[in-house]
């Protein structure tokens, strides 16, 4: 690879830091045909391979298809303990050999549980498990991951647009989990559900605010600018899942550039979700690297999406011209934006400029 753009498919081999990536979006295809046997549930297909054929998404697709893909799957993994345990620790094994130094993982506890949920999720029977053990059980098999492949990993936990009844749980997680890897809150879901109508995520997050839980939130990834306003302002976001939209609105944006605000940037899901159509070249991304802004290049969720983040790396590259120098400076941003406590953070940043062979002060 070439400072002026990349030639090579194999991209950047040097350390990197994950932002965004959802745990129920990231399961192996084999994982899910055994544990399907193993519970005596019929399985979707006989082989990986047949498997992902029915779960990937390979065009721009509609939302309902988008979920159809996670109803083939998610009644398989919810509701189990060790299947939950074992796609946390595979989750940490398969970050290590992506060249992953660094992840924040996010859930929705409440969609794996089968339990102290209402409603039900996946039209699952009532089970026994609940989105506190859920908790408990991803943050083991992380933990059990982060020893077998040294790799940092911690835990964000979502609420759900469409189920503001679940937050306050959520937010209360959070802080009884804080100790456990569990480092900010996330709302997730369809963004045409703004907060003004619900107004149980704007008092979790007012809550996650005042006992210092960080905070991202998924917005402007096919929702109108405001809904990036409204993250910023109602919800006090210090990172925004996507945001591309907020490029629509130049106030906005100017403001979001001056408060240095971190945007989790995914190439390849944003694609194939429409929510940046067609040509790669005219990506947001691609304004951002040119602003120098504050972001990520994150993999969302690789099994639907059928990447790896080094997939997403090579899009950058290929596609956008991203040379080694800004996928430097895009690691650090992201090490710098982590929900780590500073000085973990501090020593995260010593690993990169380390292994990038910069001094703090290299300027880019
Ligand atoms: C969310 N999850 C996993 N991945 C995502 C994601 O949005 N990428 C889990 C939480 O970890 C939740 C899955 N889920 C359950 C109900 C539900 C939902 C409702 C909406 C959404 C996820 N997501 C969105 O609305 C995001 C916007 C393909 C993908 C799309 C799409 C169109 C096609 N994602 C969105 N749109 C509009
Ligand atoms: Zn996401």
């Amino acid at each position: 690879m070439s400072e002026v753009g990349c030639q090579r498919p194999e991209v950047f081999d040097e350390p990197k830091v994950e932002l965004h990536v959802h745990l129920d979006g990231a399961v192996r295809a084999q994982t899910i045909i055994d544990v399907a046997r193993r519970r005596g549930i019929r399985p979707p297909a006989d082989t990986p391979e047949e498997l992902r054929r029915l779960l990937v998404l390979r065009e721009p697709a509609s939302l309902t298809g988008f979920l159809a893909k996670f109803a083939i799957y998610m009644h398989i993994i919810a509701g189990d303990r060790d299947a939950i345990r074992r796609i946390a620790y595979e989750f940490v094994e398969d970050k290590a050999r992506q060249g992953v130094i660094y992840a924040e993982v996010r859930y929705s506890p409440h969609l794996l549980a089968n339990a102290d949920v209402d409603p039900l999720p996946w039209d699952q029977a009532e089970g026994d498990l609940s989105p506190d053990e859920v908790v408990r059980l991803v943050s083991r098999g992380l933990s059990d991951g982060e020893r077998a492949f040294r790799v940092k990993v911690r835990s964000i936990l979502c609420c759900m647009r469409h189920m503001p009844s679940w937050s306050a749980s959520v937010v209360e997680l959070c802080k009884k989990y804080r100790h456990e890897g569990v480092v900010a809150i996330d709302l997730a879901g369809d963004e045409s559900l703004d907060c003004q109508a619900y107004p149980g995520h704007a008092r979790a997050y007012q809550e996650a605010a005042r006992c210092g839980i960080r905070r991202t939130v998924h917005a402007g990834e096919v929702g109108p600018p405001s809904v990036v306003k409204e993250a910023v302002e109602v919800l006090k976001a210090e990172r925004v899942g996507h945001g591309y939209r907020a490029l629509e609105d130049p106030e906005l944006y100017a403001r979001l550039l001056a408060a240095n605000m971190h945007f989790e940037v995914c190439p390849i899901s944003s694609r194939l979700t429409g929510a940046c159509a067609g040509d790669f070249s005219e990506h947001p991304a691609v304004t951002l690297r040119k602003d120098k802004a504050n972001y990520s290049l994150n993999t969302d969720d690789p099994l639907i999406f059928d990447s790896t983040l080094q997939l997403d790396y090579g899009v950058a590259c290929r596609h956008m011209g991203f040379t080694r120098q800004e996928f430097r400076r895009l690691n650090i941003c992201s090490a710098a934006s982590s929900f780590l406590p500073e000085p973990e953070k501090r020593e995260l940043l010593l690993r990169l400029y380390r292994a990038y062979g910069m001094t703090r002060s290299t300027p880019f």
